[in-house]
């Protein structure tokens, strides 16, 4: 992976973060109504998999979405002053939190029904198939939404129609308190695919280069031809699974297991300069001294000075977009009824 790609993904994830756990603070002190779906733990999956698509391709997520706009490049003071349900927002203060949305950016929405993202996503990739155009849908769901109709409705009509589709399943194992193994017979959605012969993988969601490699790959199969597949990521929510939920059906050591796996932390890592000791550079031999010094240096892509300036920018960032959303006015109904009338007049996304 190149240095630029990987910098960008740390980055995203950083902000992330940041702007997730900043969300949450803002949902308690009242600016934020509603329910509130935050990502943190998960991180790796929207960037890993975004980031390895291309502008053109079609993003459509569920209510659990800020990132997934936020790496496809809604601003975030767009995406604040949405959350706050303020007129500068991306849906213009009517959607709020669940309901992200920005068409020049090809992000279709977040959307608030359980398997609602299928069919949206068959139906634009159905437009892109018969318009014989390069684009693919990425479409996001949890581990709650295989047991919908919808799902293998849409898994069908993708296949039978081989439909340029990535569908991805972010796993994190529950869907709101009910631990995976108890509301679905077979647990490892990958296999799921197989009932219409689709092609499926499973990846660990806890690894954005894991993530980003297996997306690059699906991708480029589905663009030259090979039909629709899916991707299983598996991850894991460290927080509740909405602002109104503490969490407490999880067993304590089973959080902390995956808090040591903490995505943002193992791409930090990644990114982290590696300067071989003296006995390693003894031990490859006097020829490759020169060698392998050159290859760390080349591989050096952070030290901690830079680190620590790429936490205080994604600080400001989120700072700047809370500032933002704080100053944007609210919505007037004649905002409402224009948004009604272009609906009326039949709007064309695609
Ligand atoms: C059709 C429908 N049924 C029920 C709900 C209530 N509900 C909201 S989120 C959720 C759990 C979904 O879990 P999962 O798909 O695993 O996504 P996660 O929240 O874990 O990201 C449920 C049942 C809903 N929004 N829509
Ligand atoms: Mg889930």
């Amino acid at each position: 992976m190149d240095r630029e790609t990987m910098l960008t993904m740390l980055r995203d994830m950083l902000l992330a973060r940041a702007f997730e756990e900043r969300a949450a603070q803002e949902y308690t002190k009242g600016n934020i109504a509603g329910f509130l779906h935050l990502y943190p733990g998960e991180e790796a999956v929207a960037v890993g998999v975004i980031r390895a698509s291309d502008p053109g391709d079609y993003v459509v997520s569920t209510y659990r979405e800020h990132v997934h706009a936020l790496v496809r490049g809604i601003p975030p003071r767009a995406v604040m002053a949405e959350l706050f349900g303020r007129r500068d927002g991306c849906s213009r203060g009517m959607g709020g939190s669940m309901h992200l949305f920005d068409a020049e950016r090809r992000f279709m929405g977040g959307y608030a029904i359980v398997g609602e993202t299928y069919p949206v996503a068959i139906g634009i990739a159905y437009g892109i198939a018969m318009r014989e155009l390069d684009d693919v849908v990425i479409c996001f769901f949890g581990d709650g939404a295989v047991n919908q109709g919808t799902f293998h409705e849409s898994l069908n009509m993708a296949a039978l129609w081989r439909l340029p589709v990535l569908f991805v399943c972010e796993n994190n194992r529950y869907q709101i308190g009910t631990e995976i193994h108890r509301h679905s017979a077979v647990a490892e959605v990958h296999k799921r695919a197989c009932a219409h012969g689709m092609a499926a993988s499973r990846v660990d969601g806890m690894d954005v280069l894991a993530v980003h490699r297996a997306t690059r790959e699906a991708l480029q199969r589905i663009r030259s031809g090979g039909g629709p597949e899916l991707l299983e990521c598996e991850t894991y929510r460290f927080r509740g699974h909405s602002m109104a939920d503490p969490g407490t059906y999880r067993p304590k050591v089973e959080v902390q297991s995956f808090k040591e796996k903490d995505p943002v932390k193992l791409a930090i890592r990644e990114t982290l300069p590696y300067y071989p000791s003296a006995a390693e550079m003894a031990a490859a031999g006097p020829d490759s001294i020169a060698a392998l010094t050159r290859h760390a240096s080349d591989a050096g892509h952070l030290d901690d000075t830079a680190l620590a300036d790429l936490q205080q920018a994604v600080a400001d960032t989120v700072e700047d977009a809370v500032r933002f959303a704080e100053q944007s006015p609210e919505p007037t109904l004649d905002d409402a009824w224009a948004a009604l009338d272009c609906n009326r007049r039949g709007e064309v996304l695609l």
